[in-house]
């Protein structure tokens, strides 16, 4: 079951995706509300019978799927990840490898929920960075008591020089101006089990033409989705939920830098394909 959040006439509203093509209008749902229910499956059933109101999918302006969800973010949880970032980083090299078998894990927080793009809006890279990529990740949906609820799809675009030049400068390369995009859909109700058969898809497209493509598996993330929850709720409260993006596992080549207007897609098997365009903030 997928549900989005989108721009209705007199404000946002939660919708749910029935069938392919069309949103069924939740009324005055709010997200907390859907996580925290019982049965999120059941709650947003009854919410649909209670609706009138539903339009093809195409009409909808898809907004960011969160409302009072601060977004946070896993690190170096694929090898992929590790072995990547080792080889930027002159300084902080061990850093990587000792946290990548390290039982805590790195967890850091990357936007607050107003400052997310959504489905189709534009993705920052800063103009004082010289090698931009996009990271295509996993978001865990979390309730306010740290259970997993829900699946949706996370970039969190990153400035490797900046990273790579030195560890502690980790949060300007990360967290900027359109540094975090998320949706179009949340898939509520997947296990853990099923997650990890899903496959994580990025193309970037520049002038028409098809500049950057990669595929990894969820399967490849190391740490379980309740350890990664669990640390996140440690010493620590959300009253609305979280979002959790769980590390990236596509790195593009060493010469691969994004340029402004390029088209980034992410498409992860499950949930669907988030796109949005590069700009240069
Ligand atoms: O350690 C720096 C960031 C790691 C990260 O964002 C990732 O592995 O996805
Ligand atoms: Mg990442």
């Amino acid at each position: 079951m997928k549900i989005c959040r989108f721009k209705g006439p007199y404000g946002p509203r939660i919708g749910v995706l029935e069938g392919r093509d069309t949103v069924a209008d939740l009324g005055t749902a709010t997200l907390k509300e859907i996580f925290d229910s019982a049965n999120p499956k059941d709650h947003i059933r009854h919410l649909a019978d209670q609706t009138r109101l539903s339009m093809p999918v195409g009409n909808l302006e898809f907004l960011a799927p969160v409302e009072h969800q601060e977004v946070w973010a896993a690190g170096v949880t694929y090898q992929r990840s590790k072995t990547a970032r080792m080889e930027e980083s002159k300084t902080s090299a061990s850093l990587y490898d000792k946290v990548y078998e390290a039982p805590r894990p790195e967890l850091f927080f990357k936007a607050l929920p107003d400052k997310v793009i959504g489905h189709r809006g534009n993705v920052g890279i800063r103009k004082d960075a010289k090698w931009n990529v996009p990271e295509p990740e996993l978001a865990l949906v979390l309730n306010s008591h740290g259970k997993v609820v829900g699946y949706t799809i996370g970039n969190d675009m990153s400035s490797r020089d900046i990273e790579g030049e030195n560890a502690l400068y980790l949060p300007q390369a990360k967290v900027y101006k359109g540094s975090c995009a998320l949706g179009p859909y949340i898939e509520i109700g997947s296990t853990e089990e099923q997650a990890r058969t899903w496959a994580i898809k990025i193309q970037i497209w520049r002038n028409g033409q098809q500049v950057f493509g990669g595929e990894t598996s969820v399967a490849q993330i190391k740490r379980s989705f309740t350890e990664l929850a669990g640390f996140l709720f440690r010493s620590q409260e959300f009253h609305h939920g979280a979002i959790l993006l769980t590390g990236t596992g596509i790195i593009p080549p060493d010469e691969f830098t994004l340029q402004d207007h390029d088209k980034v897609m992410i498409e992860i098997t499950g949930i669907g394909t988030l796109t949005n365009t590069v700009t240069v903030v």
